[in-house]
């Protein structure tokens, strides 16, 4: 079902939210979330609203790959931001939604959620939920469009992504409603985003170390043309990846693709 008024009425009523989703979109079906919400990004009033859609027909990921977003059983949400952040605190953004995805999930799923860097959180190895951050620059305007989108109550998925996408629901045994977990999403991310802001990104690096299972094991990094292969070690202070390669050389990486070897 689409979101009714009343949804949205509910979810207005329970954010405690200063910042993040003062306003509240929601649509049926659109091309891509994070699209609507570039569009608002000229009024200077939009500044921390969230575009809300129960189905995309043109779901983003990132380096032009696609999303699928099936209707009903999905969240599919975007977050328009105006403080103009450098490209280094971009990527640290991603790990701050990441974190707070990562605690959502876990607040209602009995099997545990982890992240993999950069973007992804997996259940059970196959991915659940990814976040897209995109910068915004036209006349003079700045600012980034914060794209989240979970898997909830999917049942299965096409063939290209049946070995490699899951939902909360294939893998926990039961369905779960859509507006606790924006909420509980939402308030999270608004506290989480303001720490950040004031104080910096490591408490998000310590939780995110905490919150996923990579580290340890055997990955292969793709960087451009470049790959590494070596054991992922842990995210530095300022939110790299670190790598200790085959030849015993650590490398702090700010952007790549890891593929787990094991
Ligand atoms: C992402 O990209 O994981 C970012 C996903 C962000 C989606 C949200 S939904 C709301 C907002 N509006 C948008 O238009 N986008 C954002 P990436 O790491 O590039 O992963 C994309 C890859 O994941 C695809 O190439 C597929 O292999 C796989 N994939 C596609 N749809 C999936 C799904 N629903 N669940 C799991 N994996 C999927």
């Amino acid at each position: 079902m689409p979101y009714s008024p009343e949804d949205q009425q509910w979810i207005q009523s329970q954010l405690r939210a200063e910042y993040i989703g003062r306003e509240i979109m929601t649509h049926d079906s659109v091309e891509s979330t994070n699209d609507i919400a570039k569009q608002l990004a000229g009024n200077s009033d939009k500044d921390g609203v969230v575009i809300l859609a129960d189905s995309q027909t043109q779901g983003k990921g990132r380096l032009g790959r696609t999303w699928y977003s099936e209707e009903n059983v999905g969240i599919y949400l975007s977050i328009l931001l105006k403080p103009a952040l450098a490209p280094e605190q971009l990527a640290q953004l991603t790990l701050v939604a990441g974190v707070v995805l990562v605690q959502t999930i876990n607040e209602f799923s009995r099997t545990r959620a982890y992240l993999k860097w950069p973007n992804d959180v997996l259940l059970n190895g196959k991915k659940v939920a990814g976040i897209l951050t995109e910068n915004y620059q036209e006349n003079k305007l700045s600012g980034v469009i914060l794209g989240i989108g979970i898997n909830v109550n999917h049942a299965r998925f096409p063939v290209h992504l049946q070995y490699i996408a899951t939902s909360m629901a294939m893998e926990n045994g039961e369905i779960f409603e859509r507006l606790p977990l924006i909420t509980f999403l939402l308030n999270h991310l608004d506290q989480e985003y303001r720490t950040f802001l004031s104080e910096g990104v490591s408490a998000t690096v310590d939780q995110w170390n905490q919150n996923s299972d990579m580290f340890g094991k055997h990955i292969t990094m793709t960087q451009g043309t470049q790959t590494f292969s070596g054991t992922a070690m842990k995210l530095d202070e300022e939110g790299h990846f670190v790598l200790l390669t085959d030849y015993g050389e650590e490398i702090a990486f700010d952007s790549g693709e890891v593929t787990l070897m094991e």
